[in-house]
């Protein structure tokens, strides 16, 4: 059975609706932030880096939410298109762009001692705000062209992925549901039972969208 080391609402989020998705059994591991077991010893040993998620699945130990996305998706042959097709490169653009590109504005936008700050001065917070923004605009582009989904008419993966980055928007001054094509997509991925069991699972309430 896999074991996913998660916290309520974070980057764990999209391994935890995707094992529902893919109907797989599995046992969850809370790793208590504010006590700070994610950087204990022991979370250590599992994610040098010590964050969440980490998937556990008998031998394999693996860290980093896209890695883990991608092993799942192949492993399960669902949620992905074939290895070798126009799709699945779609499909690896996205999850490529995603995390090289919004994953860590965001990081940064919660993370201010990443930076060096214990509270950003303002324009540099105006300018994660601009590079989130600048990033939802050309997905909406994208999306209005060819979606409702990341894949166009196909549902994969990477909506999970991109409506959890889009759930971490909801307090910002903007947030991802001003863009009509990314509104669409987030009420499609928010109405799936999936959705529903997470926001169960993780005692999560706001931004839930049923
Ligand atoms: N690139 C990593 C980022 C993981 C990450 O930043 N996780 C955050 C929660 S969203 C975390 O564990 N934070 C705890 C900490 O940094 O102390 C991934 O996608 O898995």
């Amino acid at each position: 059975m896999y074991k996913l080391f998660y916290s309520p609402g974070t980057a764990s989020m999209v391994i935890h609706q995707l094992l529902i998705e893919l109907k797989q059994p599995f046992e969850l591991v809370l790793v208590d932030f504010a006590a700070g077991q994610q950087k204990s010893a022991e979370f250590l040993q599992l994610n040098p880096q010590g964050r969440v998620p980490v998937l556990v699945d008998a031998e394999v130990s693996i860290y980093e939410s896209a890695a883990i996305l991608l092993y799942l998706t192949e492993k399960h042959q669902a949620l992905t298109p074939p290895p070798g097709t126009k799709a699945r490169a779609l499909f690896l653009q996205q999850i490529a762009f995603l995390t090289n590109n919004l994953a860590p504005q965001f990081r940064f936008w919660f993370y201010s001692p990443d930076l060096g700050f214990d509270e950003y001065p303002l324009a540099l917070k105006q300018q994660l705000q601009q590079n989130i923004t600048s990033i939802w605009q050309q997905l909406d582009d994208q999306l209005t062209s060819n979606g409702p989904y990341l894949l166009g008419d196909e549902f994969s993966a990477a909506d999970l992925m991109l409506t959890m980055y889009m759930r971490w928007s909801r307090n910002m001054p903007t947030t991802a549901l001003a863009w009509p094509a990314l509104q669409r997509l987030a009420d499609l991925v928010r109405s799936r039972p999936s959705w529903r069991q997470l926001y169960q699972q993780e005692g999560l309430t706001e931004w839930a969208g049923f």
